[in-house]
Parts: structure tokens; C-alpha cells; sequence
């Protein structure tokens, strides 16, 4: 057994903080007070355990003086935190009896708090779990990223088509943040680079300051907390007096403009946005004032900076903070004295680099042009290491080509690994976007699979189920997952599995009752709940569910009499709001829900239910409620998933294809327990050769034919053919990502599905192979793999009890 480090306070005790933060930190008496206060003085109450293990956790991290990981990334998708630190502290049940002693609904309280959603979709939230792990597991490490003021946009739907509005989590005081007015660096853009006295300097035209605000990041059982360090702009000074006397009123108060716009906004886009100068001057903000922060810390302590390799681990999530290579060896070299061969050499022994994504469009790539008006100093560093580059690898890979300058190629030179995120990603990273990088350097690149954390996506937000492995194999679970598959020798056990589908059922009736109360949507607990939820994006083929969808509501309108399993089909995402495509999707969705759910004859068998605004802490109310996940992305195109690790772990087999992490997981379930369809890889490869693939396909399928003639024809968009046309004639003309060609196979195989959660003692006995068999993915594996395999870090934590 694992003892908790932290000692909770009585029931009474905490009833009595909570008070006291109502009184003097609300300035509310009880009589007076809101939803909001009592969240707010619960979390300060709970906050005030966090500040003990953090210092000791910061103490212990100065004096090991050892290696410390630095996770640079633009993006934290966080969600709430009142929860997560309540079970982390190990105080869940004193922090919900006290507020229920004191008179307020536990769950009301805790959905009061706006979700921090400081990212798009997987690469904010896999950085989010990993900074979990990474405390679980006592690895000294700092998350570094941005402030943003607005987080990812909030989705509204007007007639079944988004609309976006400003999400705005700063508006309230944000409590799990600690302001640090006195660490600021001053970040410079623009100017112009000479050489004076023989030197290189770099006059630069504008600057900001990064001003720090900290969170700590508290692990299972409060062992051990780090530091999510997220950086604001602020005018380096409020306001030019000269210009203001003068009577110039916009000059005065440009630099403050300029400061506040880009710590603002995410850029809510993974495609469209790439190229935009603010977007450029985000990344260097941020990677900057991370690095001139890590190394102050570094000289402090009285390091010298040839060993800094063997103190500082640099990770870069995707390419959006790749400027830290040159902005390393500018360091150096500009501030220190290095020559370049060696700024390059030490720079290179500390950064490694994270590939997210194949998808061509979604790959940076700056123009010269700008690039070199907004970072001169950084153009002139890039065309060193391109240099260096040339003299050990040959020219066959540029970092500038056609005018650009491209980031992959410029992090992937200045990493000493660079790692893909799931099994076959990894190789695909070596066979496509990296191949001749990969002759180049034999052995950097190597495979990292993801993972998630069990504390968020199965202790806290599957209570009932938590319960039953509690009982069934102990409390040790949590930090460590490969125990689930004690959960094996109990599926032939009819009492188990009458506990593990009265989970399910509970979940269930949990998510329709929020639909209910939220969205006055019923929906029948009894139906299986088939659940699609992440970004719109055509690789990820909503499209091709929502096709199926139709094809069924067809077949059972043509034999309402038949032996039909009834089914739910949730969608949950947001689109970039300049996607067009993935907008169209999102329209046609909602619009075949409102025809198909209105239709008498198929209601009590299918019914389409789109919830607005999807976000981390709809997935933790959806997820333990799904019976089926939909992993169905073209083979190839989604590096990893992680919702897919989510679902699985808690209880719902995949239907899906054979891509990123689906592989991995379905070798772990076994072949019998996942709905397995679809063109693999290759095969997708193979196929966009062939002349005329898909109108081939549509001729072929009678069903899929009828479905698009349905959509072209206006039926679902009161008799307007125009909506539609381009999402049809896209899917004939030029249907990249073959929803076509492997339409069929996945109708067969929800058909499968059918059949087989008609069997509901088998179903469950699936369902609970899952999550016994997914132990793997926890992103303690993951974090363990990158501490060992690229960072060289320690855990700082004594020996853990067996
Ligand atoms: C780029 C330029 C301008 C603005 C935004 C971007 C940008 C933002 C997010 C580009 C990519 C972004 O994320 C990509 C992403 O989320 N990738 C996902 O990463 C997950 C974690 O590794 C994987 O599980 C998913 O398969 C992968 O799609």
C-alpha cells in the first residue's frame, strides 16, 4: 500500500476553512453567497494544502541539482482542477461532505469552474496529462507555455450551423495560479542586425516583456508537485509620456497594443492559420522567455554552461516552439561568448522533438521574407545551422526551400531525438515527412506512444467503475495501470460483470440526465450509446459516420419490423472556424438529427444527438458513458489518438481502422474484442493511384449511393440542394480521404457491432477485457519511456512502496 503524504484535515476542519476563505478571501457570508463563492473558497481551501508539497517538491528538485525536463508547448488543454486536486490531495470525501454539511450540491460546485482549455484537441491535452505524470512520477520538470487571456473559442449552434464566441476563463479570478510580477524578460522583434567591434548585434525594433505566472501541478497522493510556468505580454513600458504630451494618442499607447495581442488568443486552427506574423511572434514570445528563464535559473545556481546538456532537458511539442534551436545558440553565442560550432553542438544535447502530425498542410512553414523582418537575428543563426547541417549530412535536406523556412527540418536538425507518437506513426515519420533526415541521422528518431492519465479519465470521472476495481483488485492502481489485468481472471464471473455493467448503466443514465438538464435532449439509457468526439476534420471522417447513420435510418425504414439494436449516435467537436469543409460536416449533422430524430417510424432504434461546445469536461461525462468509440480516421493520417486510450480504458471497444495508437491497442485487447475495418495504410496509398477511386466505390455501393443522391436532393436541408453540393461532389470529384472507398466495410462492421451488443453478457465481457488489457497506455508508461529513452532524468521520489 501506498500512504498518502499529505494528512487531511477533519470534515469539520475543512467545513471550517472553507468558511473562513467564504469570509475573508469572498468577503460573502453564507447567506449571501453564490455557486461561485463557495467554488471559489473551496478551491482556495484546497489550494492551501498544494503551497506544503510544492515547496518541499521545488526544495528537493534544487538540491538533487540533477537533470530537469523542460515540456515547452503552446498548448495546455487543463480542464478543470477543483476535482483533480481534491484526489490527488486524497481529500475527495472530506472536500464533498464538508460542502455538503455546508448546504451546497458537491457536483453544482464543482461544474462552476470554467474549464482551462488553453488548446485545440490532442497535443494540448496529451501535455496536460503528461505534466500529471510527470508529478506522479517526482520527475523534476517545468511545463512552459502561454497565458492566453482567451481560450479556445466556445461553439454555439444557430440552425445546425456553428458560430463562434470568445471563451473568456479570466474574467474570474483564475485561483490555481500564482502571479510572478517580478520574473520578466524582455522579448525582442523586428530591427536590424550589425557588426560592430567585430561582434554581432542585434538592434531590435520593438519588445514586450514576458511576465511569469505559475501553477503547481500536484501528482497522485500530493507526493510531488511541478511548476506549469504560462508566460502574459506586457508593454515594456505603459505608456510613452513624450508622444502623449505631444499629442500623438495612438503612439502613446502602441506598445501596449502590441504587448497585449499576443499573449490574447489561441489560434484556434491546426491548417488555415499557418504563416500568420502574430502566430510567429506567439511562438517566439513564449520560447524565448522559457529559455532565458531555464538558463537564469541555471547560472544562478553556479552551472557552467558547457554542461548545461547534463542538467537541461528541453522537450518541443510539435514544431511551434522549434525557434528554441536557434534562440539557444543566439543565447550562446551573443550573450556567452560560444563559438558557433559549439552553440550549436550544446543546443542540439538539449532539445529533442515531438512529430504530431504527417498532414502536409498542417506542417509550419514561414516565409523568408517575414521570417527575416521579425527575427532577423534568427535568419542569419538558421542559415549557421543549415550550414553545420550541409558539412556532416550533405545538402540533400534544406532548411529554406522556396522561399520558406521549414520548422520540421529546422527542429529535427537541432534535436538529438526526434519522436513520433504511436508505433506506426514512428515509422511513417522515417518513411515519408523525414526519410532522407532519417538516412542522415540513423537512430534519432524513435517512437514514444502515447498515453493518458488514470487519475483523470477512470478514478476521477468513473466513479462507479472505480468502485468495482477498488474491490476487485485493490487500491494500488492508479500509478500503477498494468494492474488492471488483474481484472482478467474475473470476466467469466457473473457477479463481476453484473457490477461492471451497472457501472456502465449508471454512467449512462449520469449522461442522459445532463443532456436532459443541459440541453432538454432525452435519449434512452437502454440504447447503445455509439460516441464520436473530438476536433471536425475530414481525416477523422465524421462524414463517413454520419453517411452510415443515414444508410440505417434507410434500412430500418424499409423494415421497421426487424430485430434493430438500438443505438445513439453522440457527435461532440468544434471546427476551425475558417474550415469550411469541417463547418458543412457540422451543419449536415445537425440537420440529418433533426429529420431522422422527428421520423415515428425509426425513433425508438436511432437518434443523432450533438451536444454544443465539446471540451475536456464534456469528454469526462461522455467517455465513461460510451458503449462504443469511434476511432475511424484514413489510415495514416492520425498520428496517435488518445481519446481512443480513454474510451477503451473505460469500457468501450473500437470500432476503427487500423491507425495510430488503434494498432496498439487492438494487439493489447485482443482482435476478437475490437470491430476492426477498413484499407490499411498502404492500401490508402495504393488506392489514391487508381483512376476514378471513388465514383468506382459510389457505383458500386448501392447504399452509398442512395445516401449522397438523399443529401444532394435537399432532404435533410428543407429542399435546399444547394447546401450540400460541395460536401457531395467533393466526396465524387476528389475524395482524399476515402470515406468512399471504405463505406461499406464499416457498415458491415456496424452490423457486427449490432449483432454483438445485442449479446449483452458477451458485450460486457468485451467491454471489460478493455479495460483490463489497456493498463499500457497510462502516460506514466509514456513519460517513463521519454525520461529513460530521451531525457536521461531521475525521479527525485524515495524508493515507492511495493
Ligand atoms: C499550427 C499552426 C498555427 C496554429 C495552430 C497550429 C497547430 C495547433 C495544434 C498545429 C497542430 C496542432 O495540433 C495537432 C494535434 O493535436 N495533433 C494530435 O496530437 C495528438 C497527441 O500526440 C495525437 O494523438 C493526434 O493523433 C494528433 O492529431
Amino acid at each position: 500500500m501506498t500512504t498518502p503524504r499529505i494528512s487531511a484535515p477533519s470534515v469539520e476542519a475543512f467545513s471550517a476553512a472553507i468558511l473562513r476563505h467564504l469570509k475573508l478571501s469572498l468577503g460573502k457570508d453564507p447567506e449571501h453567497a453564490s455557486l461561485y463563492d463557495w467554488r471559489m473558497s473551496l478551491a482556495l481551501s484546497l489550494r492551501d494544502h498544494v503551497v506544503e508539497p510544492w515547496f518541499e517538491s521545488t526544495r528537493k528538485t534544487y538540491e538533487a541539482r540533477g537533470k530537469r525536463v523542460y515540456y515547452l508547448s503552446m498548448e495546455f488543454l487543463i480542464g478543470r482542477l477543483v476535482e483533480d486536486v481534491a484526489v490527488n490531495l486524497g481529500f475527495e470525501d472530506i472536500a464533498e461532505e464538508a460542502i455538503t454539511a455546508l448546504g451546497q450540491n458537491y457536483g453544482d460546485v464543482v461544474a462552476n469552474e470554467p474549464d482551462a482549455a488553453l488548446g485545440n484537441g490532442g497535443l494540448g491535452r496529451l501535455a496536460a496529462c503528461f505534466m500529471d505524470s510527470l508529478s506522479t512520477l517526482g520527475i523534476p520538470a517545468y511545463g512552459y507555455g502561454i497565458r492566453y487571456e482567451h481560450g479556445l473559442f466556445e461553439q454555439h449552434f444557430e440552425e445546425g450551423a456553428q458560430i463562434e464566441t470568445a471563451e473568456t476563463w479570466l474574467s474570474q479570478a483564475h485561483v490555481w495560479e500564482f502571479e510572478r510580477p517580478e520574473v520578466t524578460y524582455p522579448i525582442h522583434f523586428g530591427g536590424h542586425v550589425a557588426v560592430e567591434d567585430g561582434k554581432t548585434v542585434w538592434h531590435a525594433g520593438e519588445t514586450v516583456m514576458a511576465s511569469a505566472y505559475d501553477t503547481p501541478v500536484l501528482g497522485w497522493q500530493g507526493r510531488w508537485a511541478n511548476t506549469l510556468r504560462l508566460w502574459a505580454a506586457k508593454p515594456t513600458t505603459n505608456f510613452d509620456l513624450e508622444s502623449f504630451n505631444r499629442g500623438d494618442y495612438i503612439a502613446a499607447s502602441a506598445p501596449e497594443a502590441l504587448a497585449r495581442t499576443i499573449s490574447r488568443v489561441l489560434y484556434p486552427d491546426d491548417t488555415t492559420d499557418v504563416g500568420k506574423e502574430l502566430r510567429l511572434k506567439q511562438e517566439y514570445f513564449f520560447t524565448s522567455a522559457s529559455l532565458q528563464d531555464l538558463l537564469r535559473r541555471f547560472l544562478s545556481e553556479g552551472g557552467a554552461l558547457k554542461d548545461l546538456p547534463d542538467h537541461v532537458a528541453i522537450q518541443l511539442n510539435d514544431t511551434h516552439p522549434a525557434i528554441a534551436g536557434p534562440e539557444l545558440v543566439r543565447l550562446l553565442m551573443d550573450e556567452h561568448q560560444f563559438e558557433v560550432a559549439q552553440a550549436i553542438t550544446t543546443a542540439r544535447a538539449c532539445l529533442a522533438y515531438t512529430n504530431h502530425t504527417l498532414l502536409p498542410e498542417a506542417l509550419e512553414r514561414w516565409p523568408e521574407d517575414l521570417f527575416a523582418r521579425v527575427l532577423p537575428r534568427h535568419y542569419r543563426i538558421i542559415q549557421l545551422i543549415e550550414a553545420a547541417h550541409f558539412a556532416t549530412a550533405g545538402e540533400t535536406v534544406r532548411i529554406f526551400e522556396h522561399g520558406e523556412v521549414k520548422m520540421g527540418e529546422l527542429a529535427f536538425v537541432m534535436a538529438h531525438h526526434v519522436n513520433g507518437v504511436s508505433a506506426l506513426h514512428s515509422e511513417l515519420v522515417k518513411e515519408t515527412v523525414f526519410s532522407d533526415l532519417n538516412a542522415a541521422y540513423p537512430g534519432r528518431i524513435i517512437n514514444q506512444t502515447n498515453g493518458i492519465t488514470p487519475r483523470r479519465w477512470l478514478y476521477t470521472c468513473n466513479r462507479p467503475l472505480r468502485g468495482l476495481i477498488n474491490d476487485t483488485i485493490g487500491t494500488a492502481w492508479p500509478d500503477n495501470l498494468d494492474q488492471l489485468s488483474g481484472l482478467t481472471a474475473h470476466v467469466e464471473d457473473s457477479a463481476f460483470l453484473d457490477r461492471f455493467q451497472a457501472a456502465k448503466d449508471a454512467n449512462k443514465a449520469r449522461l442522459a440526465d445532463w443532456l436532459k438538464a443541459r440541453d432538454g435532449v432525452s435519449v434512452d439509457p437502454a440504447a447503445m450509446f455509439d460516441v464520436q468526439i473530438k476536433r471536425i476534420h475530414e481525416y477523422k471522417r465524421q462524414l463517413m459516420n454520419l453517411l452510415e447513420t443515414v444508410a440505417l435510418w434507410n434500412d430500418i425504414r424499409a423494415n421497421p419490423n426487424g430485430a434493430w439494436t438500438p443505438r445513439v449516435k453522440l457527435f461532440g467537436g468544434k471546427a476551425a472556424p475558417g474550415y469550411v469543409v469541417a463547418k458543412e460536416i457540422i451543419h449536415l449533422i445537425n440537420d440529418a438529427a433533426r429529420v431522422i430524430n422527428a421520423d415515428p417510424v425509426t425513433r425508438e432504434f436511432l437518434q443523432i444527438v450533438y451536444p454544443e461546445n465539446y471540451n475536456v469536461s464534456m469528454a469526462e461525462m461522455l467517455i465513461p458513458a460510451a458503449d462504443l468509440s469511434e476511432q475511424i480516421s484514413t489510415a495514416g493520417k492520425e498520428a496517435s489518438g488518445t481519446g481512443n486510450m480513454k474510451f477503451a480504458l473505460n469500457g468501450a471497444p473500437t470500432i476503427g481502422t487500423l491507425d495510430g495508437a488503434n494498432v496498439e491497442i487492438r494487439d493489447c485487447v485482443g482482435a476478437e474484442n475490437f470491430f476492426l475495418f477498413g484499407l490499411t495504410a498502404a492500401e490508402v496509398t495504393a488506392r489514391r493511384a487508381e483512376p476514378d477511386y471513388a465514383r468506382t466505390a459510389i457505383a458500386a455501393s448501392p447504399r452509398l449511393s442512395e445516401v449522397l443522391d438523399q443529401i444532394r436532393s435537399g432532404l435533410f436541408s428543407g429542399g435546399d440542394r444547394d447546401r450540400y453540393v460541395n460536401l457531395v461532389n467533393g466526396l465524387y470529384d476528389h475524395d482524399y480521404f476515402l470515406v468512399t472507398c471504405d463505406f461499406d466495410a464499416y457498415f458491415a462492421a456496424q452490423r457486427q457491432v449490432d449483432t454483438a451488443f445485442a449479446d449483452s453478457r458477451t458485450w460486457t465481457r468485451m467491454a471489460a477485457l478493455n479495460t483490463a488489457r489497456v493498463g499500457w497506455f497510462s502516460s506514466d508508461r509514456t513519460i517513463s519511456g521519454y525520461a529513460k529513452d530521451i531525457w536521461q532524468a531521475q525521479s527525485l521520489l524515495e524508493q515507492r512502496d511495493a
